[in-house]
Order: C-alpha cells, then sequence, then structure tokens
C-alpha cells in the first residue's frame, strides 16, 4: 500500500492526501516530528522535508507537486480525459494554490495587525484570481472534486477553521470561495484528509497566544482594526 510520510498540520501533505481521498486509493500515514526527524526520514528525503510517498515498490517520493502528478498519472480517472492545453491550465490552478500555502502559514502566525493585513494582501491576489476563474458549478468547474479542488483545499479548510474559532475571515471579500469552502467541507474530503487531532493541532499552533489572530479579532483593543475582516460584524 501507497504509504505518505506526513507532519500533521502540514499543507503540502494535506495535498497529497485529499488526491488520494478523492480518487479513493488506499494509503498509510506515518506521522514524524519535524522537529526531531528520524534518520530513516532524512535517507528518503534529500531536503528533509514532507511530504514523501513511499510507493508499493518502496521507492521514495519527495516534493508535493511530484507526489501529484504520479498519483494523477498512475491512477487516471475517466472524466480527466483532458486536452493537454486544459491539464496544463489545471496544473498552473494547483501551482498557483501551492505558491501560497506557505503564505497562508505566516499570515495565520503573524504577530501584530499590520504583519497580518500585508500577508493578507498577497493571499488576496491569488483569491482574486481565482473567484474571476471559478464559475457556477460546486467545485473547479466541475460537479465532483478535481485536481483543482485539491490543490486549493488546504486553503481554504484553514480559512474556515481560522473563521470558527478566531471570528477572522480570511474569504470575506470572496463569495465564491466561501460557497466553494462550503461544498469542499461537505463532501467530507477535508476532515478526511487529516488526521482525527488536525483542528486540536492546528488551532493550538496557529492561534497561540503568540499569534495576532489567537489574542483575539475579538479582542476589544484589536475590534476596530480587524472589522472588516471580522465575520462576526460586531465582532462577537
Ligand atoms: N516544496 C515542498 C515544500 C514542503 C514543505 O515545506 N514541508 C514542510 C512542512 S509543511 C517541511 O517539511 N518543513 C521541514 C523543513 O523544512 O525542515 C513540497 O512541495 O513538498
Amino acid at each position: 500500500m501507497l504509504q505518505v510520510i506526513s507532519f500533521t498540520i502540514c499543507p503540502f501533505v494535506q495535498r497529497v492526501t485529499a488526491l488520494l481521498e478523492a480518487k479513493q486509493i488506499p494509503y498509510q500515514v506515518k506521522y514524524i516530528s519535524l522537529k526531531d526527524k528520524p534518520e530513516w526520514f532524512l535517507e528518503l528525503s534529500p531536503h528533509g522535508q514532507v511530504p514523501v510517498l513511499v510507493t508499493e515498490k518502496g521507492t521514495a517520493i519527495f516534493e508535493s507537486e511530484a507526489i501529484v502528478e504520479y498519483i494523477a498519472e498512475l491512477y487516471p480517472n475517466e472524466s480527466e480525459a483532458l486536452s493537454a492545453e486544459e491539464r496544463a491550465k489545471e496544473r498552473a490552478w494547483g501551482y498557483l494554490a501551492a505558491k501560497h500555502y506557505l503564505t497562508q502559514c505566516s499570515a495565520q502566525r503573524s504577530g501584530d495587525y499590520d504583519t497580518l493585513i500585508s500577508r493578507q494582501a498577497k493571499l488576496n491576489k491569488a483569491f482574486s484570481a481565482i473567484e474571476r476563474a471559478k464559475g457556477d458549478l460546486p467545485f473547479f468547474n466541475s460537479e465532483e472534486p478535481g485536481w483543482v479542488d485539491v490543490a486549493w483545499l488546504p486553503l481554504l479548510h484553514r480559512a474556515g477553521i481560522i473563521k470558527q474559532y478566531s471570528g477572522y475571515d480570511f474569504l470575506k471579500e470572496f463569495p465564491k470561495l466561501r460557497q466553494w469552502q462550503q461544498n469542499l467541507i461537505a463532501s467530507g474530503l477535508t476532515n478526511r484528509s487529516v488526521a482525527d487531532n488536525f483542528e486540536d493541532k492546528f488551532t493550538e499552533f496557529y492561534l497561540s497566544k503568540d499569534t495576532y489572530l489567537g489574542n483575539g479579532c475579538c479582542d476589544s483593543s484589536a475590534n476596530s482594526k480587524l472589522d472588516t475582516h471580522c465575520a462576526k460584524g460586531n465582532c462577537c
């Protein structure tokens, strides 16, 4: 069986597990600590990063982009009979999402208001672009989640958790993305692509007291500043 070497809250890993889930491919997950990387892991991953996919033959593939390409090639869906041009466009939208995973991570970890807003502005460029490209179908121009959906899923899933716990909505200006987020959550893919304790681990790190969002959009001192993004209007 395929094995995914993972770190619980890594968005690059979640893209891989979401694709495996969407394609209903069986796999096992092995979690490691990135603070104390095991020797066997460092032998598999030349840059010491997750995800790593260990194939049925025992070959280790690193870099999430290479891993999702491998999975798509090995397990093609009939509905994925795309022209070269269509496939290239899908790959490009997927790449745009992955390029923003670390931007979202750092936005969530912002220590102050100005940092959060400048990082949100970087995210907004990508969000605006995909909001314009998104049609009215439940997923990215399709009835079922596909390549582009699983690439954007980590961003949309995490934005949902941040909103739920802090009231801050990264997607406030993007109605189509909010609907897409709801459709992905309703599909079950968001939950199935992470560990049972994902939400605890995620909020523990990204909404810790070291972070601006962890100290509360609902904090009265932050209230007026965050008003434009606080999902709860009068701030809780
Ligand atoms: N370009 C890599 C990025 C993966 C990545 O940044 N993984 C992080 C966790 S989310 C990691 O392993 N960090 C540990 C390190 O860099 O030492 C990919 O797409 O697989």
